[in-house]
């Protein structure tokens, strides 16, 4: 698995024209190298259904696959890991079902969400926001603007916590140089690209904002 996958990381969604593994699809085929399945409110039947075709999609390019909320789907299935926000499972508890072989991520909105997902546990990477608002997501955190992850990442590093963050939350492609500017080390998104007139161009176009930024100008 690269270790810059989680860059760019593309949440599962649907609309009028695409289906969650159509959103995939068109995720995997503009570059993306990193899904996330979120399909809220969906049966554990469909949604291990729709995981195991997501998760082989994944493999065939070398995709990093994590599933949202769903330790025990997974675990269950071997995917590479898990997205849990506040009221999901503890990272502490996910980390003990899964070992350390699993990517775990946890949302945050603030310095203090920071410091409670990190009692007793290890994540992987912080998926911060909203950056602005989105109708993707239903009971929306408090916007954060560029001022938010500017606010967050200064007291993350005063602190000696250097966990990757990862922005998310009504990002289109003209957002991503200045959201890097403020220190976030990668974006996730899935309006932005769904709606788009052609999607995977969409996909690729920030794929490539994305490496032209870590091949030329960081070292980590
Ligand atoms: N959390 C905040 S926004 C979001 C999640 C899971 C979904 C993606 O948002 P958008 O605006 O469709 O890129
Ligand atoms: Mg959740």
């Amino acid at each position: 698995m690269n270790k810059d996958n989680y860059r760019v990381q593309f949440i599962t969604h649907y609309n009028e024209k695409y289906t969650y593994v159509d959103s995939a699809r068109i995720a995997l085929e503009g570059g993306c190298r990193w899904i996330q399945l979120r399909m809220k409110n969906a049966n554990e039947q469909l949604m291990e259904e729709t995981a195991i075709i997501i998760q082989e999609m994944c493999k065939d390019c070398g995709a990093t696959f994590i599933i949202d909320d769903n330790v025990a789907l997974a675990k269950k299935i071997n995917a590479d890991g898990v997205h849990l926000g506040k009221n999901d499972m503890p990272i502490a508890e996910a980390r003990k079902v899964l070992g350390d072989k699993f990517i775990i991520g946890g949302t945050v909105n603030s310095f203090e969400d920071v410091l409670q997902h990190l009692q007793g546990a290890t994540p992987n990477y912080f998926g911060c926001g909203p950056f602005r608002f989105t109708s993707t997501k239903n009971n929306l955190a408090p916007i954060l603007g560029y001022e938010g992850y500017q606010s967050i990442i200064t007291k993350m590093r005063d602190n000696g916590i250097n966990i990757p963050i990862v922005a998310i939350g009504g990002i289109c492609k003209d957002d991503i140089a200045k959201l890097l500017d403020c220190g976030v080390n990668g974006i996730a998104l899935s309006s932005s690209i769904l709606n788009a007139k052609n999607p995977v161009k969409e996909m690729n176009e920030i794929m490539s904002i994305i490496n032209h930024h870590y091949n030329n100008y960081t070292i980590n």
